[in-house]
């Protein structure tokens, strides 16, 4: 057996524009893709990629593009960082898959420890892996509705948890993500998030939730599932107090309260789960997109009662934890645990706000910076009102992107810009991309660049 090739030195750290974007071959495989693929798959910037890695995207044209994305909030540790490469290359060369559930391996069981001793809450835990965010929360609401005999699920506006038939009847959004695609699973109540732009307030958000359960019936309700800082829905960092106010709420009913922390989770926000920033306790927190460094792998980790209230082959999927996917979880687990990441999210924070803030002032059209560590956005609205509007985010992303620096737009409105960078990015490329990002926003909003 001949040994394994070195690892590949980082992409140099740097945007290079080497041709206009998207360049020729980007162009030509584009029209490939066009040919064989159906238009329901959308694209931000189509951009085809050569490698990747710390804080940059090298196209196949040459191009270092800024990554303020981290093909959203998964490459948090980079995207050929040498603790997830090499332990994913030593586990493919061992074995690539069995099935957990036909005959087992280690490091399966090790991602679980870890994702128990990490989770909020000195209680008994346990841990059950799958491959996609869907379906981790997919399995949280049959965990919860087996461990309570309760059909009912209550999500909030805004919510975004999948693409998948159940995760679709919790997501909030119609177009893109549910139109023509109905009927849905019942039994899924929506009740208010306290979005501070756009109220209700913490109490009278409680308050909707409150009514929402008289209404239903607290006692038909297995699980209350929240993402602790909104995702898709706008990067929405609720009003202080309302995370913690609904897990009263579902302490009060016997509810399961469920975090989705797939987008926030691993790091992202500054502190391991978004859930501790408010010391919320979850029975249930999903997790997926970072955990696996790139490879597909999700877990629900919960109490360990809710967790074995599932009969014997209840949990599982073919590819369900499989073992490159829990090498690579293993690499980005290393990589959390002195901390460092996590004080590098802050420092992002402190960085984006610093430069953008002062926008929020000048600008009308720019109604609010928020976010929480390495998550951090910027809403935009017509000037005078608190109406969204979605064109200048969406003018300001395709400038970033003919900058060749990588942003995402978000929100129930599509007018928010959202920064997920990596973790590892170095601070002069972070510095550039909001240089670039600062004269993209004033450009669209009609201020001097
Ligand atoms: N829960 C909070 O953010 C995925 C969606 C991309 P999957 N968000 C990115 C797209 O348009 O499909 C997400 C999330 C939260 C669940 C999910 C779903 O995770 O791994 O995409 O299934």
């Amino acid at each position: 057996m001949s040994p394994s090739p070195p690892l590949l030195p980082q992409p140099e750290q740097r945007r290079i524009l080497r041709t206009e974007l998207p360049g020729p071959r980007s162009r030509e495989l584009q029209r490939r893709r066009d040919a064989a693929l159906p238009g329901g798959l959308g694209v931000t910037l189509p951009v085809f990629v050569d490698r990747a890695g710390g804080g940059v995207v090298v196209d196949v044209d040459g191009n270092h593009l800024i990554d303020l994305a981290s093909g959203i909030a998964v490459t948090s540790v980079g995207a050929s960082a040498p603790a997830v490469v090499s332990r994913v290359r030593e586990q493919a060369a061992r074995f690539t898959h069995t099935c957990f559930l036909v005959t087992e391996y280690d490091g399966y069981v090790e991602v679980a420890e870890r994702l128990n001793a990490l989770a909020p809450g000195g209680h008994a835990k346990r841990t059950a892996l799958f491959s996609t965010g869907a379906e981790a929360v997919e399995n949280a609401v049959k965990i919860a509705r087996a461990a309570t005999g309760r059909p009912g699920v209550v999500v909030f506006d805004h919510a975004y948890h999948g693409r998948t038939m159940m995760t679709l009847a919790m997501t909030a959004k119609e177009v893109p993500y549910r139109t023509g695609f109905g009927p849905f699973p019942g039994e899924v109540h929506r009740a208010p998030y306290a979005y501070p732009l756009r109220g209700p307030g913490a109490e009278e958000a409680l308050a909707g939730l409150e009514a929402l359960l008289e209404r239903v019936g607290a006692d038909t309700v297995a699980a209350i599932v929240v993402e602790p800082v909104q995702g898709e829905g706008g990067f929405v960092v609720p009003a202080p107090g309302f995370l913690a106010g609904v897990e009263r709420v579902a302490r009060r009913h016997g509810i399961v309260l469920v975090a989705d922390e797939v987008q926030t989770g691993m790091g992202r926000t500054g502190t391991v789960f978004a859930s501790e920033h408010e010391g919320v306790v979850p029975d249930l927190l999903c997790t997926a997109k970072a955990l696996g460094g790139g490879l597909p792998l999700a877990a629900v980790t919960g109490r360990a009662e809710l967790m074995e209230a599932v009969a014997p082959g209840g949990l599982g999927g073919t590819y369900a934890g499989n073992p490159v996917a829990c090498a690579a979880a293993l690499g980005v687990l290393d990589m959390l645990r002195d901390g460092e990441l996590l004080e590098r999210a802050r420092s992002i924070e402190r960085t984006v706000r610093a430069r953008l803030e002062p926008l929020a002032g000048a600008l009308p059209q720019v109604a609010e910076v928020r976010g929480r560590g390495a998550m951090m956005a910027v809403e935009f609205v017509r000037p005078g009102t608190d109406e969204p509007d979605p064109a200048p985010a969406r003018e300001v992303a395709a400038r970033c992107h003919a900058e060749g620096v990588i942003v995402l737009v978000c929100g129930s409105f599509g007018n928010v810009v959202r920064l997920l960078p990596p973790l590892v990015i170095p601070d002069d490329l972070l510095a550039e991309g909001l240089d670039v990002l600062s004269a993209a926003i004033r450009g669209a909003c009609g201020g001097a660049a």
